[in-house]
């Protein structure tokens, strides 16, 4: 089958590290620097990592009230954010962030958004594979306390039309799990967006440091190869006030190859044409999902939720 070539300029826009001293008006800086740079070299969507505007706060116990005055955002954009808002309308550049959201009701979600051309949020996604634990471990290098500050996503995996591209999201931890591209291929899904903050160390076992980047580039490879799709992966890496965090950014074509990736861990943009197209003979044959999926015979993912008996 040939296809007719759609393409989209994507970017991902990685940051080094954030330290709990620096200002959120100094991250928004980096942020509209970044974002000028990739217009400059051809983009029209730009990745921005998770908890893009702070410090992986989550490795710090604190009383949550204090996180909520410290980290967290009222709303989207704020007063700090509004000037990348501002750039992107004047630059007709759309992005992806990711935050920590505070609602007027005082929930709390590890959340990213889609902002369009026009620099109007399009759509938004709250975490939903929540890492780490709830309870303090003062034994451990580091904490990873998303299960404390965050609530479960309540929105589930939705596809945006990011001017004319149907984009998804996820966050982090959640591109481990093959369960989110898949929701996100059957909504049509042509690209999709995340963010992370991959501790380097893992506080669970001796994981080889390696093994953190293997991982990671195996999901998002295997996450765009067998939905079809473009994955754009932004990290937040290099040492936070001594916590390091793996780079290793990619942009994945529907073919499962890596296409960019950052050579550093400081604030690095890449950029390339997507043919969004690419994905057509996969979906057609291959990963034909109406002609050879098997719903009938998967009824054990929705059913269950942690391994159990042999039927
Ligand atoms: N931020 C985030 O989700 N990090 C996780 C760490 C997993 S180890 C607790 C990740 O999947 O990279």
């Amino acid at each position: 089958m040939t296809s007719t070539s759609r393409t989209l300029g994507l970017a991902v826009a990685q940051l080094g590290p954030i330290h709990l001293s620096d200002t959120r008006e100094k991250v928004v800086g980096r942020l509209v620097e970044m974002l000028r740079e990739a217009h400059s070299r051809g983009a029209q969507f730009v990745t921005f990592p998770e908890l893009a505007l702070t410090t992986f706060f989550p490795r710090y116990w604190m009383e949550d009230a204090q996180a909520h005055a410290r980290f967290f955002e009222k709303s989207m954009p704020g007063p700090a954010t509004q000037p990348l808002f501002d750039e992107a309308r004047r630059l007709g550049v759309g992005f992806y962030i990711g935050y920590a959201e505070l609602t007027l009701e005082g929930r709390s979600f590890n959340t990213a958004v889609i902002v369009g051309r026009d620099g109007s949020v399009i759509g938004k996604y709250r975490k939903i594979h929540l890492p780490g634990h709830a309870d303090h471990r003062p034994d451990a290098p580091f904490q990873h306390l998303e299960k404390k500050y965050f609530e479960i996503g309540d929105q589930g995996f939705r596809v945006f039309d990011a001017d004319g591209t149907r984009m998804g999201m996820c966050l982090c931890n959640d591109r481990r799990w093959p369960e989110t591209y898949r929701v996100l291929a059957l909504q049509s899904a042509e690209v999709v967006v995340l963010g992370y903050n991959t501790p380097s160390f893992n506080i669970n076992w001796n994981e080889p440091a390696h093994l953190r980047t293997h991982s990671h580039l195996l999901s998002v490879q295997a996450g765009a190869y067998q939905n079809c799709l473009w994955v754009a992966a932004a990290a937040k890496c290099g040492s936070e006030d001594g916590h390091h965090m793996i780079g290793s950014s990619v942009i994945v074509a529907p073919t499962g190859e890596i296409v960019a990736r950052t050579l550093s861990e400081e604030d690095e943009v890449i950029c390339v044409r997507a043919d969004l197209a690419l994905g057509d003979n996969f979906r057609e044959h291959i990963f034909n999902f109406a002609k050879h999926r098997r719903p009938e015979h998967y009824g054990l993912i929705v059913e269950r939720t942690g391994a159990g008996e042999p039927l």
